[in-house]
């Protein structure tokens, strides 16, 4: 970076430098997320709601896996806030419970849907890093994560611990007593830190893939690092304007693999797990027929992967590779001559739907 471009994004850059420390935020919240847990599996409710917007949504999608995996009785839906309020309203009763994430707690179809999940006799949680904030009225239970203001208005460590904290509940719910998140947390900071180190590298393959003429991005990835891919993607869209899209990893054969040209670069996250292999073949197959790739995986490094975290959870393991596209995101945008905290049309609350 040259002297001009240092304050460029220097907030953003800031926030995201701050994941270690919003990781040992949510270790902090343990006996809270615990408390939550409880009361969630002592509602006994019949269907559980997980919804937000924007980035938020995407969190509360990876919050959910562990449950849609392992509580196959549970009727788990996750849904933007928007659609439950246009399709699925008349659906909420005394027998759900929502679990909304939303950084400022201020957003206005997260509001609603808490408010009228309420009249109608829902539970409701909030995970969220604003310490006061208008859904408090709504809740049964206000999980504030006491990470520090985001100075940027672009997501980056409130996803990662809001996401976190999200995780924390589910997996303690699946896991029961045999989970020792205490380590886990230990393993993802690890990660964190190191990766953090290592991000000149980082920006400099973000800024050779302007050199090379990338303008578009595919992210793709399976299970838990699917709303990871969705997250990547909105994040590049937001902050350098370029064309980015997620598909769920193997989709990519079905038809979309007609447009890779030079331009475009397919980004894959591999995390070990349930899809490793059948990921691993695709990004074989991408990189004998010339294709740009970048994989992410914490199995079979080499030159064109970058580490993902090892922890006893692929939902962990998929998170951390956020951090790494944040990274990649603001490498690409500076080097874009565009400031990433000053995103164009992107508003840090929407108050209005
Ligand atoms: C949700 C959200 C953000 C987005 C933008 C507008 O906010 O969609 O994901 O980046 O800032 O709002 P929130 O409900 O998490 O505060």
């Amino acid at each position: 970076m040259n002297s001009a471009s240092r304050v460029v994004g220097e907030k953003t850059l800031q926030d995201i430098m701050e994941i270690p420390k919003s990781i040992d935020a949510v270790r902090e919240n343990f006996d809270s997320l615990k408390e939550v847990t409880t009361s969630i599996v002592n509602r006994n409710c019949r269907c559980l709601y997980f919804t937000g917007c924007g980035s938020s949504y995407y969190s509360a999608m990876l919050i959910s896996i562990p449950l849609q995996i392992h509580r196959p009785k549970l009727n788990v839906r996750v849904l933007p806030s928007s659609e439950i309020l246009m399709y699925l309203i008349n659906t909420l009763s005394e027998e759900c419970c929502i679990v909304a994430i939303s950084r400022s707690g201020e957003t206005a179809e997260t509001l609603e849907v808490m408010k009228r999940g309420r009249e109608r006799g829902t539970y409701n949680v909030i995970i969220t890093i604003s310490e006061k904030s208008e859904s408090i009225k709504y809740a049964d239970e206000y999980l504030y994560i006491n990470v520090g203001v985001e100075r940027g208005i672009v997501m980056t460590k409130s996803f990662y611990s809001m996401s976190l904290a999200g995780l924390v509940i589910t997996l303690n719910m699946v896991a029961g007593k045999s989970s020792n998140m205490d380590s886990e947390l230990d393993k993802l900071k690890e990660h964190a830190i190191s990766m953090i180190e290592k991000r000149s590298a980082i920006f400099r393959l973000a800024e050779n893939y302007i050199n090379m003429g990338i303008n578009r991005f595919v992210v793709l990835g399976s299970g838990p690092s699917y709303p990871i891919a969705l997250e990547a993607s909105l994040k590049l869209k937001e902050a350098s304007y370029v064309a980015a899209e997620a598909m769920h990893a193997l989709e990519f054969r079905h038809g979309p693999i007609a447009t890779l040209d030079k331009n475009v670069l397919v980004v894959i996250i591999n995390q070990d797990g349930k899809s490793y292999s059948y990921v691993y073949k695709l990004y074989e197959e991408l990189r004998n027929i010339g294709a740009n790739v970048l994989r992410l995986s914490n199995k079979d490094l080499d030159e064109d992967t970058l580490p993902l975290s090892r922890t006893s959870y692929e939902e962990l393991d998929a998170l951390s590779a956020i951090l790494l596209l944040q990274l990649i995101t603001y490498g690409y945008t500076v080097a874009s001559g565009l400031d990433i905290d000053s995103p164009r049309r992107l508003v840090r609350v929407v108050t209005r739907y």
